[in-house]
């Protein structure tokens, strides 16, 4: 069997960085990514059989825990029928149908295969639906890489240091307004000097791409009514949240109907799936309907589709599961926070439902952007590479939300704060 390293050589040798996606290389923390061979429950397996307690996730996805037994024999018995066909079938009314039921602001959706292309289609069809090209976006948040939303955006550019990425047209950023997260104040003034060109405001109503950092009160409810008095639409980019605040998602845990939903993550169950929907009037300019063109091969993948509805019929059947995944997130946030108040170690901890973070600074209350940036960098990616060592999976960079999965035991959490308690005692 080949070394870790030897198989990082040998991917970056044909893919660029040797990785798929750049957040997945560890560039901010160093070292090399870890090659991940096979997946259970709460844990990942590296290629040396090495076990890790996942909090990635798949990045969000895996809100079940890995290859739940329901999905994957779903998934089992559907590939028997085919894996793709262009065509409707029965399987994606059915997903529509569910989150339809689930989601008093969506009257109707369109599946795509990933969130970005969730988001992209949801900002042209904001702009077609109200004539106008401007969007407002806020520093740090992320909505995938489609030319208008990598401006100021987080995640993995913001870890590259390539928040506003060269290859996006300058006329295009033009129409792309960036305001702070959490600045309410900024939002009206926006609205007031030309409220009347902008088509939407889209923001993830807990930030999860600059770590984890939840709406301050008030905050999304401005949005809302910015919209409402200058006809524009809210869009919630609810790729990372959907379903995991909750069955009803931030809209429900905030009570906030926005205009149009982005889905991606858990709908698809660990398939690639996205989704974006909204009520009759907005959804139907959607070609063929109306004229804002959308489409898509893969669109609807009806095994992607049967492993989404199978986990999202889990969700909505089960409530001891979103029980059980903000106790055991609460559980893990204290229990990392006395571990490193014991060692005196600055560190605070963010979560919202499933959704965790830790930021190594003096800072109580993280609530912005700025103080993010203030965090200690080195000390997270020390933090990092000891946990790694000692078989806890964390994501391979400070801007990023950890997850919690349904796997996740209470021995899990346990063994997860010993290590960091060892880890925090050799912190320099
Ligand atoms: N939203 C994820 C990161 N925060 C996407 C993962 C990726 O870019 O690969």
């Amino acid at each position: 069997m080949p070394t870790n390293s030897q198989l990082f050589e040998r991917a970056k040798q044909v893919i660029p960085g040797g990785v798929n996606s750049p957040v997945r290389a560890f560039k901010a923390v160093g070292g090399e990514p870890i090659f991940i061979e096979r997946a259970k429950g709460a844990y990942i397996f590296d290629t040396a059989g090495k076990r890790y307690v996942d909090y990635v996730l798949s990045w969000g996805p895996m809100i079940l825990g890995h290859a739940d037994e329901d999905v994957i024999n779903t998934v089992k018995s559907r590939i028997e029928d085919g894996l793709s066909f262009g065509a409707p079938t029965q399987i994606e009314t059915e997903l529509a149908e569910k989150v339809c039921e689930i989601f008093p602001s969506i009257d109707k959706i369109r599946f795509v295969s990933s969130g970005t292309e969730a988001t992209m289609s949801a900002i042209r069809l904001a702009r077609g639906f109200t004539g106008r090209d401007k969007i407002v976006k806020f520093e740090g948040c992320y909505h995938g890489h489609s030319d208008s939303l990598l401006i100021k955006a987080g995640s993995g550019a913001l870890t590259l240091g390539v928040p506003s990425s060269p290859g996006v047209p300058a006329c295009l950023a033009a129409h792309t307004i960036t305001l702070s997260y959490n600045e309410p104040e900024q939002v009206i003034e926006a609205f007031k000097a030309m409220g009347d060109q902008i088509a939407a405001i889209i923001v993830e109503p807990v930030a999860g791409n600059m770590n984890c950092i939840p709406p301050i009160p008030g905050f999304l409810e401005t949005l809302r009514q910015c919209c409402d008095q200058h006809g524009s639409l809210l869009i919630f980019d609810e790729v990372m949240t959907g379903f995991r605040l909750g069955l009803t998602s931030a809209q429900g845990r905030f009570n906030i109907r926005p205009d149009i939903t982005t889905l991606g993550k858990v709908i698809g169950g660990g398939m690639p799936v996205g989704a974006f929907g909204g009520r009759s009037e907005v959804m139907d300019s959607i070609a063929p309907l109306g004229p804002v063109y959308q489409a898509g091969t893969l669109s609807g993948n009806p095994v992607a589709m049967a492993a989404g509805l199978c986990t999202l019929n889990k969700l909505a059947n089960e409530p001891d599961i979103y029980t059980k995944l903000f106790s055991q997130t609460e559980k893990l946030c204290k229990g990392l926070q006395a571990a490193a108040d014991a060692q005196g170690i600055p560190m605070t901890t963010n979560h919202v439902g499933s959704m965790w973070g830790v930021f190594f600074t003096e800072d109580k209350h993280i609530t912005n952007f700025k103080q993010v940036m203030c965090g200690n960098t080195e000390r997270f990616n020390q933090f990092f590479h000891g946990m790694l060592d000692a078989g806890v999976y964390l994501a391979p960079a400070c801007f990023e939300a950890g997850f919690m999965s349904h796997a996740h035991s209470d021995e899990d959490i346990a063994f997860t704060i010993e290590a960091a308690k060892q880890v925090f005692s050799q912190l320099k």
